[in-house]
């Protein structure tokens, strides 16, 4: 399908129309006026740091003599640093709940998974402590070290990442200490008169990758699932339309699910009391809104993209928001309505909200206040003003987490769950492995690039598992619906997912695989490593790739450095702003391969990277004789 032939989600056409007509600006009329400006930019090097400048468009070497390799390198490791730090900041954070749980002053959460608990506490290396929440403090203590310590590689690479991956690391000189001192370090390198290497500046975000994915990633998952509970196969209904004109709507949004799931509770509790009249009804937005789907079953109603548009409908009480992705052009929307956003973190504040800071602690006050908020809220609504498209929401399955998907496979031959995968991957019943990650860009059609390039994929027999924001537009494009009939599905594959559905009482799985939010791309390295480790070969020779059709957030670069490193052929829709330097282009996308067996390919044509995706996988299997 052409472009042009592409349909694009008719209820957020619908919701862009109706915020033109209300003089609500959306992310797509900012993109249009800024990029128009700026697109320039994009293919320049252009250093900001020192007051000898600045240079602007460096076209041979700046006032310091740094050539544009040096500029566009440095930029790309300070762009990398913002996308760890973010993540860190993320299992810091879920961290200290941990620990509070453990000691006994948070209260409002509890140890969901024993088992889990468990075998992180044995995994990190741990020992000794008698109880569930002696384990919580270490494995909150053993987090903390991770992202803290000087010297010393962090406990959670050593667990998660496998051995030879590690040596190598080790070998290039990338394996990381503390992930607070590994960001601090980047900032130094890339200080006035410091790193002048280009290839050692980008080993250096090769290191922030391993940060990202060893403090973040994985200690957000681990710790959300211990604490909040290990996803398990979940419908819901996903787009704007869950938003319930008849009841009172509360969005939660951001990316850590704490507040959520505090939110969540206490909705569930006023609810609960007949008396109360009309409903809350809690929807979730960005990574928030897919953890709560994950593990509460909640109602998803939009992607990073459909921020305005949520509240374009008039019909939304209160906005709460935890960390990152937030537009701050939500509180001009909100302007329109009688729609009340509130901040929680002290790093994430945005002039003209409310701002309650939240406080694990206190997590049970603090959810049932926002709830209070936004029923007394509901008052002020202007019904005239409500609209939301009459269209039915779409249907998801969500909640594949890597023990959900063990235990599914485990069904179909009991003992050899990862078996399964692997012999269906021999016997060419599945092609590879695809994780199409990440974010929506307002720099094509609302979702043409994901949603064709997953088209492609499970045409030609390959298993595609989601994260983030790439999911919704799937979603809406019912890629995440069960359909025995499993349109668009590659035969072997649909035969595959069949019998797997059929082992599990299910009708179908959904033609692509939800594994959660964008931490939850360390789910994803666990199956690869199970794989790797049962067809006993290294992660850069299975057929396999990482694709990002989409990406816009800092957030994607670190990953995007971490698949890399792990050996994996990652694609980007859009390239970072390197294009001035063709010799940072060319490590990227191909001398970086020699070092890790990974590297970046950019491509925004979904056809096209499909295409270049599928001969990778091709020759991957080729050369494993499979
Ligand atoms: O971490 S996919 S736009 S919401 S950055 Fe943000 Fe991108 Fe969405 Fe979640 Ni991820």
């Amino acid at each position: 399908m052409k472009k042009e032939k592409f349909v694009v989600d008719v209820v957020t056409e619908v919701m862009r129309k109706r915020a033109r007509e209300l003089g609500i600006r959306t992310v797509w009329e900012r993109y249009k006026e800024n990029y128009a400006r700026s697109k320039d930019a994009l293919f320049q090097a252009t250093c900001m740091t020192c007051q000898q400048g600045p240079c602007v468009n460096v076209k041979k070497e700046g006032v310091c003599g740094m050539n544009k390799d040096i500029i566009v390198a440095k930029n790309l490791v300070s762009e990398t640093a913002i996308g760890a730090a973010a993540h860190v900041g993320h299992g810091r954070r879920i961290a200290n709940i941990l620990k509070g749980v453990g000691e006994g002053s948070v209260t409002a959460y509890s140890i969901k998974e024993p088992e889990k608990l468990d075998s992180v506490y044995k995994g990190l290396g741990l020992f000794g402590a008698n109880t569930n929440e002696e384990k919580a403090v270490e494995i909150a203590n053993a987090i903390l070290d991770d992202i803290s310590k000087l010297t010393g590689v962090p406990r959670m690479l050593v667990y998660r990442a496998l051995e030879e991956r590690r040596k190598l690391w080790d070998e290039k000189d990338i394996l990381i200490n503390g992930g607070c001192p590994e960001i601090m370090e980047a900032m130094n390198r890339i200080a006035m008169g410091m790193d002048a290497d280009m290839e050692n500046l980008l080993l250096g975000a090769c290191r922030l990758g391993l940060v990202d994915a060893y403090c973040g990633m994985y200690p957000a998952t681990t710790i959300q699932d211990i604490l909040l509970g290990t996803p398990k196969l979940v419908q819901i209904k996903t787009n704007l339309t869950v938003i319930n004109p008849e009841e009172i709507n509360v969005i939660v949004h951001g990316h850590i699910p704490a507040l959520a799931d505090a939110v969540v509770r206490a909705a569930e509790e006023y609810n609960a009391d007949p008396a109360n009249n009309p409903k809350v009804n809690v929807v979730g937005m960005c990574c928030t809104g897919m953890e709560v789907l994950m593990r509460r079953g909640v109602n998803y109603a939009g992607d990073i993209l459909q921020q305005e548009l949520a509240i374009a409908t008039g019909a939304i009480e209160l906005v709460a928001v935890d960390i990152q992705c937030t537009q701050p052009a939500i509180v001009d929307a909100a302007k329109h309505f009688h729609t009340k956003i509130v901040t929680t973190d002290p790093m994430s504040k945005i002039e003209g909200t409310i701002h309650i800071e939240f406080d694990a602690e206190k997590a049970d006050e603090i959810g049932r206040e926002l709830i209070k908020m936004a029923v007394d809220n509901y008052a002020n609504r202007d019904q005239t003003k409500v609209y939301v498209p009459d269209y039915e929401p779409h249907d998801m399955i969500g909640g594949f987490s890597t023990e959900q998907l063990i235990e599914a496979l485990d069904k179909v031959r009991p003992g050899d769950a990862v078996g399964v995968l692997v012999d269906n991957i021999k016997n060419e019943n599945i092609r590879g492995i695809v994780a199409v990650v990440g974010c929506v860009t307002p720099r094509d059609e609302y979702g043409y690039r994901t949603v064709e390039l997953l088209r492609e994929l499970i045409k030609n027999n390959i298993l595609v598992v989601l994260t983030g924001c790439v999911a919704t537009v799937a979603s809406y494009h019912d890629l995440l619906k069960p359909d025995p009939t499993y349109p668009g599905v590659g035969e072997t594959l649909a035969k595959v997912m069949d019998a797997v559905a059929k082992a599990n009482g299910l009708d179908a799985l959904p033609p692509c695989i939800f594994m959660g939010a964008c931490v939850d791309n360390s789910r994803i390295e666990e199956v690869l490593n199970a794989v790797a480790n049962h067809l006993n070969v290294r992660i850069d020779q299975l057929p396999i790739a990482a694709s990002a059709p989409e990406y816009i957030a800092e957030k994607a670069v670190p990953i995007g450095f971490w698949t890399v490193s792990l050996g994996i052929f990652t694609h980007l829709g859009d390239q970072p702003n390197v294009a001035a330097s063709e010799r940072v282009v060319k490590w990227l996308t191909d001398d970086v391969e020699e070092i890790f067996g990974g590297k970046f390919y950019v491509e925004a044509d979904p056809y096209k990277a499909a295409k270049k995706i599928i001969e990778v996988i091709e020759e991957k299997r080729r050369a494993l004789g499979i």
